[in-house]
Parts: structure tokens; C-alpha cells; sequence
């Protein structure tokens, strides 16, 4: 009988623990099926964050490290560091990434780490109930901003891409997103972009995924689906913003 579909060898046999209608999962075999096809799978070491991703390590075929919250970006530095031969990524969500870790992700970035970094942007705290992130669109009600998030009370959401593409050490940088067949294609080739950057020591990768939280957004798995295209697409637009493949362009 012809073949017509293998599950990765990226992933484990262990069954994702995410809601129904969350892109985590998806994100994970897009990830996993790339080191696979890469051939890195047996040098790959990845670093798990503390939000709803926290079990990670579970999930992917290849070496796995916990880090402390935020501190993803600086324990994958020590990791690369004393193994440049490895393959070494992190798995972080907005929380993780953009407020707890903001110092540890600008500086990997600013040092040009040669490290790759994959970031979940679900506009949210998944995790711990849904509190505003740091991502957290304008106008946006979670449960520390019940009436939607104010600029003048809340602050503006933080674009991680635009900011860290003007940082020197930074290789590859793009946004993408994973709501329909195209987009989910389009993610691949990008965090595939991401990996060929650090393959060929071009310093700091990071692919920013805006993904969904149905449950936190209190939504359907396809209404949230519409709510990335219609509305935080808007305020995060996708693209590339940082490429020294010139080859991959
Ligand atoms: C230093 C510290 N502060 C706060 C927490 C609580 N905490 C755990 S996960 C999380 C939010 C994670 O959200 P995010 O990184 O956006 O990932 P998501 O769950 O949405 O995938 C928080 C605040 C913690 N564990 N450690
Ligand atoms: S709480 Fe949100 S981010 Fe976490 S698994 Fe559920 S849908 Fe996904």
C-alpha cells in the first residue's frame, strides 16, 4: 500500500495536552517536521518556556531543556555556546518572550547569538487564565483589562519583529501565521529560514507566529482563527523583516 502520510519523527507519541482549536500544535510539527527534514533532529536541543508550552520537552523528539521563565533566550546562549555544534532552539510564548524575558530576548538578539528562537504570539497569558500581555491588542478585553486595553493605562502592545530587526546580531527575522492552509505553508518555510540561518552561523533567528487561544479568548476555534486575520494581522503586519539569507529571499 502507497504511503500518503507519516507523522514526524520530530515529534513524540506523547498526545498534546492544548485546547481544541489552539495553534500550538501546529506550530509544534511545523517546528519538529523541519528539524526532521533538516537532518538535525540528533544535534537539535530545544529550550521549553514556562507558559502553556511548559511541556515541550515532552512533545519533541530531540534533546529538551526547561528554562525559568523568560530566560529561554539566555539558557539556549549557554547551551550554543558551549555546544556550537548543536542545533539549539526556544519555544516561547508573548508572556514568556516579550515581558518576563524582554531583557534576555533583546540581548541574545543584540549579541547575535546564533540561536533560534520561535515565539508564540497569542495576544495573551494562555497559561494563567488570560490576563493582557504585552502583545495584547488595543481595545482588547482580557481579565486584567475587562474593559479592553487602554494605551494610556496599559501601554501600547509591543511589535517584537520591527523592534529586534533593527538590532545588528539579528539574521533572520519574520512574522507569519497559521489560520489557513497557505499561511500554515508559508510559517513552515519561514521557521525552515530560521533554522538555515543558525546552520549557517548567521547569529540571532526569530520567527514570530500570531497563533490562537480560543479558550482564553473566549471564542470558537475558527472564530479565533478570523479574529488573527482580521485583527491582529492588522496591528502585526507579516512579512520578513530582517534577512541575511540573501539565497532564501
Ligand atoms: C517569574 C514568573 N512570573 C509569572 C509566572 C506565571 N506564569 C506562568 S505561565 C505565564 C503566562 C504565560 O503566557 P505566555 O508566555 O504568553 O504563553 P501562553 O500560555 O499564552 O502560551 C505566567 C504569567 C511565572 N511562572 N514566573
Ligand atoms: S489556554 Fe490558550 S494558549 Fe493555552 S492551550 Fe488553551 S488555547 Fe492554547
Amino acid at each position: 500500500m502507497t504511503v500518503v502520510f507519516q507523522k514526524t519523527k520530530g515529534l513524540t507519541d506523547t498526545p498534546f495536552h492544548y485546547c481544541p482549536g489552539c495553534t500550538h500544535g501546529i506550530v509544534h510539527r511545523l517546528v519538529a517536521e523541519t528539524m526532521e527534514e533538516l537532518g538535525v533532529l540528533d544535534k537539535a536541543i530545544g529550550v521549553a518556556p514556562v507558559g502553556c508550552a511548559v511541556f515541550a520537552y515532552e512533545y519533541f523528539n530531540c534533546d529538551m531543556q526547561e528554562a525559568a521563565h523568560g530566560r529561554a533566550p539566555a539558557v539556549a546562549t549557554g547551551i550554543k555556546r558551549v555546544h556550537p555544534d548543536k542545533i539549539v532552539f526556544t519555544y516561547q510564548g508573548d508572556g514568556d518572550l516579550a515581558a518576563i524575558g524582554t531583557a534576555e530576548t533583546v540581548h541574545a538578539a543584540a549579541r547575535g547569538e546564533n540561536i533560534t528562537v520561535i515565539f508564540i504570539n497569542n495576544a495573551i497569558y494562555g497559561m494563567t487564565g488570560g490576563q493582557m500581555a504585552p502583545t495584547s491588542l488595543i481595545g482588547q478585553e482580557t481579565l486584567t483589562t475587562p474593559y479592553g486595553r487602554k494605551p494610556e493605562t496599559n501601554g501600547y502592545p509591543i511589535k517584537m519583529c520591527e523592534m529586534l530587526s533593527t538590532l545588528e546580531g539579528a539574521a533572520y527575522i519574520e512574522r507569519v501565521s497559521v489560520y489557513d492552509v497557505k499561511h500554515v505553508l508559508n510559517a513552515k518555510k519561514a521557521i525552515k529560514n530560521a533554522f538555515k540561518a543558525q546552520i549557517n552561523k548567521k547569529g540571532f533567528s526569530m520567527i514570530e507566529v500570531l497563533s490562537s487561544c480560543p479558550t482564553n479568548w473566549g471564542m470558537s476555534p475558527n472564530e479565533a482563527l478570523k479574529w488573527i486575520k482580521d485583527k491582529m494581522e492588522q496591528y502585526y503586519p507579516l512579512g520578513v523583516y530582517k534577512n541575511t539569507l540573501e539565497e532564501e529571499k
